[in-house]
């Protein structure tokens, strides 16, 4: 969809939240890589955001909804018991006029609206050591919210999501298929994968033996999926609830490593600034622990190096299968953005396994 057509569909989107409208701005907002994210403000000044969900990515938006409505209420309550602040505890669904969680518009997209959690920031670079270790806090702390959450409710939002086998296997048929004629210029990349072919299946193994429980996790942690408090550079609330199923622990910490550890930025094309920052890490895994409560068992904290390097390797396999099927998935601003990504992903893992010995936590 064209930039004008988005524009229109909103407008039509926002009608059907007419009750809470009208709304004379509108306009693209934060940095997501997948959803087409709006800020909505009413006539009477109130913020809303107004959100196409990707449903090439998403297929089953109804089903992402009643996940969302689910955990929401779920995550309420236990803020209400512990006195937060209920409108920014979790994100609160805004019904439309039909009293439905979401719109399904005249040529097949689907909105949603949530209020705008007021006076928060969203951060892409964490600016110290304790606003990290905080978030982790908050990560750990969500974990820790969901665990009596009966996970046999969940839609399984996206099949074999952090399932790193599966990943690789994705990125070897894109390479065979090479649709777009660009595997000849990723021999590297791909090679650098192969290497790591047994490595991709520790996890996957830990499960089938039995030492790896699943819980309910959120399974998207980056740093801009937490809103802190404007003033008091607290997590508030954490949110991108789209992909919250069973999963692993250890990848919810490592997703949280790959993205806001690393010394660059996600898309850095200078690899020589990439690199796990270790202080950042211990910061991290220090808060996630405390948010954990004790409730995570000794092979969980054992496999906690290996979930940042595995997240931070199937993101690389992944950017680096949308880079040879087209750049279909995540949104790129840039010719060569994905395999840019991949690239510093593939340095980061690179460094963390120079830095194997330092980032044992036990
Ligand atoms: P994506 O799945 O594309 O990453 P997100 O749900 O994470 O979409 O939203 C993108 C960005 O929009 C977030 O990083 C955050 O900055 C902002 N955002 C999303 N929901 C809210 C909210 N309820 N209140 C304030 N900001 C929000
Ligand atoms: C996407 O939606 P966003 O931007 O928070 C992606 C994550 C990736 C991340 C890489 C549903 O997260 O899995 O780790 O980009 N989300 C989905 O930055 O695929
Ligand atoms: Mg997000």
């Amino acid at each position: 969809m064209t930039r004008e057509e988005l524009c229109a569909k909103k407008e039509e989107a926002l009608a059907a939240f007419g009750k809470n409208g009208p709304f004379p701005s509108c306009e693209p907002y934060g940095n997501g890589h997948i959803n087409d994210t709006f800020l909505a403000i009413s006539q009477s000044g109130r913020r809303y955001i107004l959100q196409r969900i990707n449903h090439m990515i998403f297929t089953r938006p109804d089903e992402i909804m009643e996940n969302i409505l689910a955990v929401t209420e779920h995550i309420r309550k236990k803020g209400e018991a512990e006195g937060l602040d209920t409108e920014r505890c979790t994100l609160s669904v805004v019904k439309t006029d039909g009293g439905d969680s979401f719109y399904k518009d005249s040529i097949g997209s689907f909105w949603r609206m949530y209020d705008f959690c007021e006076h928060t920031v969203a951060k892409e670079k964490v600016s110290c050591k304790k606003e990290f270790t905080d978030c982790a806090e908050a990560f750990g702390k969500f974990q820790g919210q969901l665990a009596d959450f009966d996970a046999s409710v969940l839609h399984e939002a996206i099949k074999n999501f952090h399932n790193t086998p599966v990943r690789y296997e994705n990125l070897m048929r894109a390479a065979k298929k090479d649709i777009c004629g660009r595997a000849a210029e990723v021999q590297k990349e791909i090679q650098f994968a192969m290497e790591r072919a047994e490595f991709v299946k520790v996890l996957e193994n830990a499960r089938a033996n039995g030492s790896l429980p699943l819980r309910v996790t959120h399974n998207d942690t980056k740093l801009n999926n937490i809103l802190f408090d404007a003033d008091t550079q607290l997590p508030v609330c954490v949110i991108d609830l789209d992909t919250v199923m069973p999963g692993y622990s250890v990848n919810d910490f490592g997703d949280s490593i790959r993205f806001g550890a690393n010394t660059a930025a996600e898309d850095e094309t200078d690899l020589s600034k990439v690199s796990l920052d270790l202080d950042l890490y211990r910061a991290y895994a220090e808060g996630f622990l405390r948010g954990a409560e004790g409730r995570l068992t000794d092979t969980e904290i054992d496999l906690m190096p290996i979930g940042a390097r595995m997240m931070t390797l199937e993101c690389g396999l992944r950017f680096l299968t949308d880079y040879l099927e087209g750049d279909v998935y995540f949104r790129t601003s840039r010719p060569g953005h994905n395999l840019d990504r991949c690239r510093c992903q593939f340095a980061l893992v690179a460094d963390m396994e120079a830095k194997e010995e330092e980032m044992k936590l036990r």
